[in-house]
């Protein structure tokens, strides 16, 4: 099933229906790890908490206010939010280190699988009003020997102008700017949308109180999120960003790599700008 609709704009409304999407993904009942290694695992992780907590000398007071803050992230549903944001970009370098094609990078809290089916060349869902600059992006899907990769599917999910993302925010139609484009016969896809805007994640919510007892910010840069896939290839997860966009430097997510940086160019006599991105898989 998809993710509940939220009905508010607040952190715990989407991060109840971030905590739900994640739910009905197969991946989370998938885990089956060895004693050992999860022996191994946790006790490294209690090590190191242990080890920091002797180094700073913790107090009791910044126990408990640790205590309260993790209660908090569970009742705010924020769990996916707080992983994929300060974890997730460690997880997928070493899941993918040894990839020949394209790079990838975080998957993040908001994809929903199953957007409509769209053509080769192909507008995604948007509202009559959708703001924001129109964006061409096309390309083509290779195999690491350079074959046109025939029929690949290009899915493609974004935040809207105000940096929204629809099934996660309220008001939103349900496939607001989410689709699955089948390239045609030599692996090209033209889609046509608009640039989102940057994202700044919920500052109502445990990990906003976070971000804001520490001093840091709560932004992404634009991004378009992707997986791209073929038949006999590895599916890749990743994200696109915007040269000169603000935050690309500084993302609080660490999920920008120079390979993701498009660089539009205004689309000559026409409106919006449009860029060029090819994805290249390696076999399965
Ligand atoms: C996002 O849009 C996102 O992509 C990530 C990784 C975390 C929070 C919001
Ligand atoms: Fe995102």
């Amino acid at each position: 099933m998809t993710g509940i609709i939220t009905e508010q704009a607040t952190a715990a409304a989407s991060g109840a229906a971030a905590t739900e999407q994640f739910r009905s993904k197969q991946r989370a009942e998938a885990a089956d790890v060895d004693t050992k290694r999860v022996d191994n695992l946790v006790t490294e992780l209690l090590t190191a908490a242990h080890d920091i907590i002797r180094r700073h000398k913790l107090t009791y007071a910044e126990y408990d206010a640790l205590k309260a803050w993790l209660i908090q992230v569970g009742e705010d549903g924020e769990w996916p939010l707080f992983l994929d944001v300060w974890l997730e970009h460690v997880v997928e370098e070493v899941a993918n280190e040894n990839r020949q094609g394209s790079k990838g990078t975080i998957e993040g809290p908001y994809y929903v699988p199953d957007s409509p089916r769209l053509p080769s060349e192909a507008t995604l869902p948007m509202q009559e009003s959708e703001a924001g600059t129109p964006l061409l992006f096309q390309g083509q899907v290779r195999s690491v020997d350079g074959t046109p990769l025939s029929g690949a599917k290009v899915e493609l999910w974004h935040a809207d102008n105000d940096g929204y993302y629809s099934q996660f925010a309220p008001d939103l139609p349900e496939w607001n700017l989410r689709g699955t484009i089948i390239a045609d016969d030599q692996g090209n896809f033209r889609i046509h949308t608009i640039e989102p805007a940057p994202y700044q994640i919920p500052t109502d919510g445990s990990c906003g109180k976070l971000i804001a007892a520490a001093g840091w910010h709560a932004w992404r840069p634009a991004h378009l999120h992707l997986k791209v896939s073929a038949p006999g290839h590895q599916l890749i997860t990743t994200q696109l960003y915007f040269k000169g966009g603000e935050h690309v430097t500084d993302d609080i997510a660490s999920a920008v790599k120079p390979e993701l940086i498009l660089d539009p160019t205004p689309v000559a006599g026409g409106n919006g700008r449009e860029v060029t991105y090819d994805f290249v898989l390696d076999r399965a």
